[in-house]
Protein backbone atom coordinates (compact mmCIF):
# COMPACT_ATOMS: atom_id res chain seq x y z
CA UNK A 1 0.00 0.00 0.00
CA UNK A 2 0.93 4.05 -0.58
CA UNK A 3 2.20 4.89 2.77
CA UNK A 4 -0.75 7.79 3.37
CA UNK A 5 -3.04 4.73 2.83
CA UNK A 6 -1.49 3.22 5.96
CA UNK A 7 -2.39 6.37 8.05
CA UNK A 8 -5.70 5.72 10.20
CA UNK A 9 -6.90 8.24 11.75
CA UNK A 10 -8.12 7.11 15.53
CA UNK A 11 -9.30 10.02 17.61
CA UNK A 12 -9.52 13.74 18.13
CA UNK A 13 -9.54 14.73 21.76
CA UNK A 14 -9.72 18.48 23.47
CA UNK A 15 -9.19 17.11 27.26
CA UNK A 16 -6.65 15.75 29.52
CA UNK A 17 -9.45 13.29 31.26
CA UNK A 18 -9.91 12.35 27.52
CA UNK A 19 -6.04 12.19 26.97
CA UNK A 20 -6.04 9.75 29.53
CA UNK A 21 -8.74 7.71 28.49
CA UNK A 22 -7.42 7.05 24.82
CA UNK A 23 -3.51 6.44 26.66
CA UNK A 24 -5.01 4.02 29.22
CA UNK A 25 -6.76 1.97 26.16
CA UNK A 26 -3.86 1.48 23.71
CA UNK A 27 -0.83 -0.56 23.47
CA UNK A 28 2.22 0.71 24.56
CA UNK A 29 4.81 1.80 21.51
CA UNK A 30 6.78 -0.72 23.08
CA UNK A 31 4.08 -3.53 22.11
CA UNK A 32 3.69 -2.78 18.70
CA UNK A 33 4.99 -4.42 15.71
CA UNK A 34 8.12 -3.04 14.25
CA UNK A 35 7.10 -1.04 11.04
CA UNK A 36 4.71 0.96 13.24
CA UNK A 37 4.21 4.35 14.41
CA UNK A 38 2.06 6.70 16.59
CA UNK A 39 1.02 9.94 15.67
CA UNK A 40 -0.55 12.88 17.71
CA UNK A 41 -0.99 15.68 15.82
CA UNK A 42 -3.07 18.74 16.50
CA UNK A 43 -6.35 18.85 14.66
CA UNK A 44 -6.31 19.09 11.32
CA UNK A 45 -2.85 18.54 10.57
CA UNK A 46 -2.16 15.43 8.57
CA UNK A 47 1.30 13.90 10.12
CA UNK A 48 2.45 13.62 7.01
CA UNK A 49 5.26 16.05 5.20
CA UNK A 50 2.31 17.12 2.60
CA UNK A 51 0.27 18.78 4.86
CA UNK A 52 0.59 22.65 4.08
CA UNK A 53 1.55 22.56 7.88
CA UNK A 54 4.20 20.34 7.79
CA UNK A 55 5.25 21.28 4.40
CA UNK A 56 7.85 23.80 5.18
CA UNK A 57 8.90 22.44 8.53
CA UNK A 58 10.75 20.08 9.96
CA UNK A 59 11.91 17.69 13.11
CA UNK A 60 13.56 17.56 16.18
CA UNK A 61 14.73 13.27 15.91
CA UNK A 62 15.46 11.26 19.35
CA UNK A 63 17.13 7.88 17.59
CA UNK A 64 16.72 4.95 20.44
CA UNK A 65 19.37 1.97 20.33
CA UNK A 66 17.84 -1.29 20.27
CA UNK A 67 18.21 -1.96 24.35
CA UNK A 68 16.27 1.58 24.72
CA UNK A 69 12.86 0.28 23.55
CA UNK A 70 12.64 -1.78 26.96
CA UNK A 71 14.07 1.07 29.34
CA UNK A 72 13.20 4.24 27.46
CA UNK A 73 10.72 4.36 24.46
CA UNK A 74 7.70 4.27 26.51
CA UNK A 75 8.52 7.01 28.87
CA UNK A 76 10.05 9.28 26.31
CA UNK A 77 6.44 8.96 24.18
CA UNK A 78 4.54 9.77 27.17
CA UNK A 79 6.78 12.87 27.93
CA UNK A 80 6.33 13.93 24.57
CA UNK A 81 2.71 13.59 24.82
CA UNK A 82 3.01 15.69 27.66
CA UNK A 83 5.07 18.28 25.88
CA UNK A 84 2.41 18.28 23.44
CA UNK A 85 -0.83 18.87 25.08
CA UNK A 86 0.72 20.76 27.86
CA UNK A 87 2.31 23.27 25.69
CA UNK A 88 5.04 22.74 27.75
CA UNK A 89 7.64 24.94 24.55
CA UNK A 90 5.60 28.51 25.88
CA UNK A 91 6.00 31.19 23.04
CA UNK A 92 7.16 28.47 20.73
CA UNK A 93 4.78 26.08 21.17
CA UNK A 94 2.70 27.83 18.75
CA UNK A 95 5.53 26.39 16.02
CA UNK A 96 4.64 22.94 17.20
CA UNK A 97 2.69 20.62 15.20
CA UNK A 98 2.73 16.98 16.69
CA UNK A 99 5.03 14.49 17.32
CA UNK A 100 5.44 10.65 16.15
CA UNK A 101 6.95 7.55 17.40
CA UNK A 102 8.42 5.25 14.65
CA UNK A 103 8.99 1.40 16.17
CA UNK A 104 11.32 -0.30 14.11
CA UNK A 105 13.77 -3.00 14.32
CA UNK A 106 16.94 -0.92 13.82
CA UNK A 107 16.58 1.26 16.58
CA UNK A 108 12.73 3.10 17.45
CA UNK A 109 12.17 6.82 16.47
CA UNK A 110 10.63 9.91 18.09
CA UNK A 111 10.46 13.17 16.71
CA UNK A 112 8.90 16.38 17.46
CA UNK A 113 7.25 18.14 14.00
CA UNK A 114 7.48 21.77 13.70
CA UNK A 115 5.96 24.01 11.38
CA UNK A 116 8.86 26.18 10.55
CA UNK A 117 12.72 25.86 10.25
CA UNK A 118 13.29 29.19 11.68
CA UNK A 119 13.71 31.44 13.97
CA UNK A 120 16.64 29.21 15.02
CA UNK A 121 16.56 30.52 18.11
CA UNK A 122 12.92 29.39 18.71
CA UNK A 123 13.68 26.14 17.23
CA UNK A 124 16.54 25.19 19.31
CA UNK A 125 14.55 26.23 22.18
CA UNK A 126 12.26 23.53 21.73
CA UNK A 127 15.35 21.59 21.21
CA UNK A 128 16.48 22.04 23.95
CA UNK A 129 13.39 22.13 26.16
CA UNK A 130 12.79 18.90 24.64
CA UNK A 131 16.03 17.40 25.76
CA UNK A 132 15.64 18.72 28.99
CA UNK A 133 12.11 17.24 29.86
CA UNK A 134 13.33 13.99 28.64
CA UNK A 135 16.45 13.71 30.87
CA UNK A 136 18.51 13.08 28.12
CA UNK A 137 22.01 13.38 28.94
CA UNK A 138 24.17 16.60 27.50
CA UNK A 139 26.62 14.35 25.81
CA UNK A 140 23.97 13.28 23.20
CA UNK A 141 23.28 15.01 20.63
CA UNK A 142 20.16 16.13 18.91
CA UNK A 143 19.63 17.06 15.32
CA UNK A 144 16.54 18.77 13.82
CA UNK A 145 16.36 17.73 10.32
CA UNK A 146 14.38 19.73 7.94
CA UNK A 147 11.43 17.43 6.07
CA UNK A 148 13.13 18.97 2.67
CA UNK A 149 16.06 17.03 3.10
CA UNK A 150 14.52 14.54 4.57
CA UNK A 151 12.17 13.53 1.90
CA UNK A 152 15.69 14.47 -0.21
CA UNK A 153 17.93 11.88 1.89
CA UNK A 154 20.06 9.23 -0.28
CA UNK A 155 21.96 7.76 3.16
CA UNK A 156 19.88 6.68 6.23
CA UNK A 157 20.50 10.07 7.72
CA UNK A 158 19.26 13.48 6.77
CA UNK A 159 21.73 16.72 7.77
CA UNK A 160 20.97 18.16 10.70
CA UNK A 161 20.21 22.22 10.64
CA UNK A 162 20.57 22.61 14.11
CA UNK A 163 21.73 20.08 17.10
CA UNK A 164 20.65 20.22 20.66
P1 LIG B 1 9.62 6.55 8.00
O1 LIG B 1 8.48 5.63 8.32
O2 LIG B 1 9.50 7.95 8.47
O3 LIG B 1 11.01 5.99 8.58
O4 LIG B 1 9.84 6.61 6.44
P2 LIG B 1 11.75 4.58 8.48
O5 LIG B 1 10.78 3.47 8.26
O6 LIG B 1 12.64 4.50 9.65
O7 LIG B 1 12.62 4.72 7.17
P3 LIG B 1 13.86 5.67 6.89
O8 LIG B 1 13.70 6.04 5.44
O9 LIG B 1 13.79 6.87 7.76
O10 LIG B 1 15.10 4.87 7.14
C1 LIG B 1 9.83 5.48 5.62
C2 LIG B 1 9.20 5.81 4.30
O11 LIG B 1 7.82 6.10 4.49
C3 LIG B 1 9.75 7.04 3.60
O12 LIG B 1 10.90 6.79 2.84
C4 LIG B 1 8.58 7.40 2.70
O13 LIG B 1 8.53 6.53 1.59
C5 LIG B 1 7.40 7.08 3.59
N1 LIG B 1 6.99 8.28 4.34
C6 LIG B 1 7.30 8.61 5.60
N2 LIG B 1 6.74 9.81 5.91
C7 LIG B 1 6.85 10.50 7.19
C8 LIG B 1 6.06 10.25 4.81
C9 LIG B 1 5.30 11.42 4.54
O14 LIG B 1 5.12 12.31 5.35
N3 LIG B 1 4.77 11.49 3.30
C10 LIG B 1 4.95 10.50 2.36
N4 LIG B 1 4.42 10.66 1.16
N5 LIG B 1 5.68 9.40 2.60
C11 LIG B 1 6.22 9.26 3.83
Amino acid sequence: KQWEENQREIITFNTVEDFWALYNHIELASRLAAGCDYSLFKEGVKPMWEDEKNRKGGRWLINLDKKQRGSCLDNFWLEVMLCLIGESFDAESALVNGAVVNVRNRGDKLSMWLCETKPQEAVVKIGNTLKRRLGIDDKVLLGFECHNDTINKTGSTAKSKYTV
